[in-house]
């Protein structure tokens, strides 16, 4: 039997936030995309202040079990409704299945916020490196710009091309100031005019590959700069370290990886998305720590 399928021009470009043809090619031969609008800049600025409403509200509340920047660091959509909320926004996940096809996990959300003449840095780095998932192409990053990203308030840089070279080793530089978790760096060279500066406006989105190097300055301004980053898998992708990993379906089914299914928060900080978010976090530090000489932070 012969199973047909819908022609592509079935979906209009103007009415979805579907990638053209041309811009998937781009993203595969480069590993990063951008700028990609998924929002006007006054509803990105609702979703910042949002945000910003939920920090106040939290940052110090004493019956949290650890530090309010694990929280937001890390899966913070099992925590907040609003980034729950956000990971399923319909301009992001149209442009996401353009790349991993129509069934869609959200595996990670981070809510990086460099403070006004913050020092803090992250260093050229390949994100799979400790994540412990196989499936590298059907892993995709949507970097939110909730703020404007400029090179001078610490916008990522991406070096073009790079997630070709496969994974590279890393040295771990546990860096004061750096805000990944072991300051990792790959141990590699790389032609700095392969940089591309990753500047974005509220309501703008880059995507990059897992094995893309890429990094970021500090931020020399006055304001704040404030991203959420949301990290989205096909089926196709599985734990493979850990004994147990999480991913909230946010688009179609999940038939084949291991991921678990998470549950949508429709309240901030439940003690269930509390005692969630500790179980993910345990069961997530293992490829993180692993040969680690260190105790893990987030540069705090
Ligand atoms: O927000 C930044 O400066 C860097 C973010 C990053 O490394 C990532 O999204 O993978």
């Amino acid at each position: 039997m012969t199973i047909s399928r819908a022609p592509s021009h079935d979906i209009d470009p103007e009415r979805s936030g579907s990638l053209s043809d041309e811009q998937v090619a781009s993203y595969r031969s480069d590993g990063y995309l951008l700028p990609i609008t998924v929002a006007d800049p006054r509803v990105a600025t609702g979703w910042c202040d949002e945000i910003e409403a939920l920090e106040r509200r939290w940052r110090d509340e004493p019956s949290l079990t650890r530090p309010f920047v694990d929280y937001v660091r890390a899966n913070f959509h099992i925590v907040s409704s609003t980034a729950a909320r956000l990971a399923h926004e319909s301009s992001i996940l149209d442009a996401v299945e353009s790349i991993l096809g129509p069934d869609i996990i959200c595996w990670m959300t981070e809510l990086i916020v460099k403070e006004p003449h913050s020092t803090k840095i992250l260093t050229m780095h390949q994100d799979l490196t400790y994540w412990g998932l196989d499936g590298a192409d059907h892993l995709v990053t949507a970097w939110i710009a909730l703020s404007p990203a400029t090179i001078a308030n610490g916008a990522m840089q991406f070096v073009g091309g790079s997630h070709r070279q496969g994974q590279v080793a890393h040295h771990d530089t546990y860096g004061a100031d750096n805000l990944l978790s072991r300051g990792q760096e790959v141990a590699v060279e790389y032609d700095p005019a392969d940089l591309v500066p990753v500047e974005l406006q509220p309501g703008e989105m880059s995507l990059h590959h897992g094995l893309m190097f890429h990094g970021s300055g500090p931020n020399t301004t006055d304001d704040r700069r404030v991203a959420l980053v949301i990290r989205y898998c096909s089926p196709a992708v599985s734990q493979l370290v850990s004994a147990t990993d999480y991913g909230m379906v946010v688009r179609g089914v999940n038939r084949t990886s291991n991921l678990l299914a998470t549950p949508v928060p429709f309240a901030d900080f439940t003690p269930e998305a509390i005692a969630l978010h500790a179980e993910i976090t345990t069961m997530q530090s293992t490829p993180l720590a692993a040969n680690a000489d260190r105790d893990l932070s987030y540069g705090r």
